[in-house]
């Protein structure tokens, strides 16, 4: 037996006690959360072949990782919500009775840890300390999640120090799922090869996480989505507080006022983006707090307060330019993990739309040589002298299309580090929150900003979102509308039903409804006939948040129509229109417009993803459950009249 670490904690002494009897690894790791530790881990990641040093001249403390070609993102399908109930689950989650997924799940862990060793890491959801914040301990034999760990969460001894007290954590267990024989050499990136294999579980009644089988992202970095989004969204139902998909930033006016925003985009729409975008429009100052997750708790005062969740960002690398997105891509210049990017001869990294010329050759996210496109230097393909157009032509790319930085929070050189930590004038309350926006990846049909008329009606806009599937989902319906509720589809930890009337009940329940943040809903992704975004996005998108800005102030009027209150043209600042991709007027009024003929038909299936949820038990189940119509009757009301409304519009 190998010898197992003392814990003060009882709980967490019995826990990896029965961890280790399970899974038989051959030592036993406390992982305290030093550089010095962090460095050892990437050195021997370095030996075994896993991490590439990068040049550290150019890019002090960063590697590179290349995964298995099964394992580049998020797994949807193997992804399960195990409540008591099948219709708690809810029917966008696939479910499993929790005692039936343990004892399957438990045949996997037997012995999973063979041959290496077992970590554990201590972490906080959140600045220690902070009231809103949460605590776990994830056990892995990875020590690349440990050291992405160490990156997007707060781990080691300060909060093993907070579990001593006794307090309570979410068990997170996590397995690459590739024991090793003895002498057996280690793989660059071990996994379980087969989908089949991969569960990535959450048991919200017990709040626990097991996930086995995939090292990436977050299928394996268990604070992230596991807990932060689908274990905490069940704890804020139960306590009266909001688990996000949200970015938090801070928008401050020329006038030196302060606006706090939060912004639910799915998985790969512009996050990451927004959070740290450079304004065009002159005076305006955007700082970040947060590019993924947001905790949002009612003060007693009746506004939401936000906090970040996570500690760095790990931001989807295609796109990321200096053009784009320069305080992301000054955010990974050291201490970064890169995953599925390409690397160059001089050991720095690249990607497609990163703004900077190829190098002649670069190794590709699957570790072959990849070439120069002759005619675009801002494109790689596999074989020498190929155009722009048959590398396009053959769908490759030399980075993944959902290769990833991780780079700690504090490298974002727009970082509001008081709101980072929490803080909110001196107080440890998180920043209340001004406006929520909602979007998605929307070809037609969606304006470019739509105000709610009131917070029902903001609930309803985000129950009714949709968007592109993008890259960060293993699928094979990548670029294809989907439903995505409040940005929440693959993260709700239980009935998406109950979580709307739970966006319901934060108004019902609140000590001044009038205090809650102003709901808009937002789309950056029009395009015309020829297949061109008519919206330029990035810093333009300061236009936007002004407008949203101006509203809360009551500075200017809207035109209230059927699907919301659109923005008077001359009302978005054309300040600064210059540059590359500006605002074409023309473009502006036609995504300000109400496309009444594309809404009919977007209604249309808002409604059939109601009837589904009132329908189905759970995504994969073959009960029909007409018995548990769920869908609040205030949404079905505002769909009903926004449809009549719509149909009084020729
Ligand atoms: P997750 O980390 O997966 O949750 O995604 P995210 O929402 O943070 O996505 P991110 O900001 O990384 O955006 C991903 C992609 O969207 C990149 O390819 C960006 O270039 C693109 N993008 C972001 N903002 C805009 C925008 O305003 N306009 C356009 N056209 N593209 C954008
Ligand atoms: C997302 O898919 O929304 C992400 C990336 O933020 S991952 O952590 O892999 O889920
Ligand atoms: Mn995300």
């Amino acid at each position: 037996m190998v010898k197992i670490p003392q814990f003060k904690n009882v709980k967490v002494q019995e826990w990896v006690d029965k961890w280790v009897k399970i899974c038989n690894p051959d030592a036993v790791v406390v992982i305290k959360g030093t550089k010095q530790e962090h460095n050892l881990l990437c050195g021997q990641m370095v030996k075994t072949g896993q991490f590439i040093k990068l040049n550290q001249k150019l890019r002090p403390g960063c590697y590179l990782a290349r995964s298995h070609a099964s394992d580049v993102a998020r797994v949807e399908n193997r992804t399960f919500i195990c409540s008591e109930k099948e219709i708690d689950a809810g029917p966008t989650n696939y479910w499993r009775e929790p005692s039936a997924m343990k004892k399957e799940l438990l045949k996997k862990f037997k012995g999973c840890m063979k041959g290496r060793t077992m970590y554990v890491i201590p972490f906080a959801m959140g600045p220690i300390g902070n009231h809103i914040t949460q605590y776990g301990i994830e056990i892995t034999d990875s020590a690349y999640v440990v050291v992405n760990m160490n990156i997007m969460t707060r781990t080691g001894t300060a909060v093993m120090k907070h579990l001593d007290t006794g307090i309570d954590f979410v068990p997170c267990i996590h397995s690459v799922g590739a024991p090793l024989k003895k002498g057996q050499k280690d793989v660059a990136w071990p996994c379980a090869k087969s989908i089949n294999d991969k569960y990535i579980v959450q048991f919200p009644e017990d709040r626990e996480i097991w996930s086995f089988g995939s090292g990436y992202g977050g299928n394996a970095l268990l604070g992230k989505k596991c807990f932060a989004l689908r274990i905490a969204s069940k704890l804020g139902r139960d306590n009266g507080w909001m688990a996000e998909h949200m970015l938090v930033l801070t928008f401050t006016s020329p006038a030196k006022k302060q606006y706090h925003i939060t912004a639910a985009f799915p998985s790969a729409c512009g996050k990451t983006n927004l959070a740290m975008m450079l304004p065009k429009l002159p005076g305006w100052k955007l700082q970040t707090i947060g590019d993924d997750i947001a905790w949002l708790k009612p003060g007693e005062d009746g506004r939401l307060y936000a906090i970040n969740p996570e500690n760095g960002f790990f931001g989807v690398a295609p796109g990321t330019s200096m053009g784009t997105n320069p305080n992301a891509l000054l955010a990974c210049r050291k201490n970064t993990i890169f995953t599925n990017v390409v690397l160059t001869p001089d050991g720095d990294v690249w990607w497609e739309g990163m703004g900077k010329d190829a190098p002649e050759t670069g190794i590709d996210w699957q570790g072959n040589v990849c070439y120069c496109c002759v005619d675009n230097k801002h494109y790689m393909g596999p074989k020498p002298g190929m155009t722009k157009a048959e590398i396009k032509k053959s769908g490759y790319v030399a980075a993944h299309k959902n290769s990833r930085f991780t780079a700690p929070a504090v490298n974002c050189p727009v970082l509001d580090k008081d709101g980072f930590e929490g803080l909110y004038k001196g107080k440890p309350t998180g920043v209340p929150v001004d406006a929520i926006i909602f979007g998605g990846r929307r070809p037609s049909t969606i304006p470019l900003v739509n105000e709610a008329k009131s917070w029902t009606h903001g609930v309803f806009m985000g129950s009714a979102a949709g968007s592109e599937i993008t890259a960060a989902v293993i699928s094979d319906k990548i670029g294809q509308v989907r439903r995505d509720p409040m940005a929440m589809l693959p993260f709700f930890g239980y009935n998406v039903a109950d979580y709307f009337q739970h966006w319901l009940e934060m108004e019902r329940t609140s000590v001044n409804p009038k205090k809650l943040p102003k709901i808009y809903f937002v789309n950056w992704f029009r395009k015309n006939e020829k297949d061109e975004f008519m919206w330029p996005g990035f810093g333009d998108n300061s236009r936007v948040l002004k407008w949203i800005c101006d509203r809360i102030d009551g500075k200017v009027k809207a035109n209230a129509t059927a699907i919301g209150n659109l923005p008077k043209i001359a009302d978005i600042s054309l300040e600064n229109n210059t540059g590359k991709g500006i605002v074409n007027p023309k473009f502006l009024k036609e995504i300000l417009k109400v496309d009444v003929k594309g809404w009919k038909k977007e209604i249309d299936t808002v409604e059939a993803s109601y009837d589904e949820y009132d329908m189905k038990a759970s995504k994969d189940s073959k009960i029909v459950n007409a018995d548990a119509k769920r869908v609040p009757a205030a949404l079905r009301k505002l769909l009903a009249e926004l449809k009549a409304d719509l149909g009084k519009v020729k």
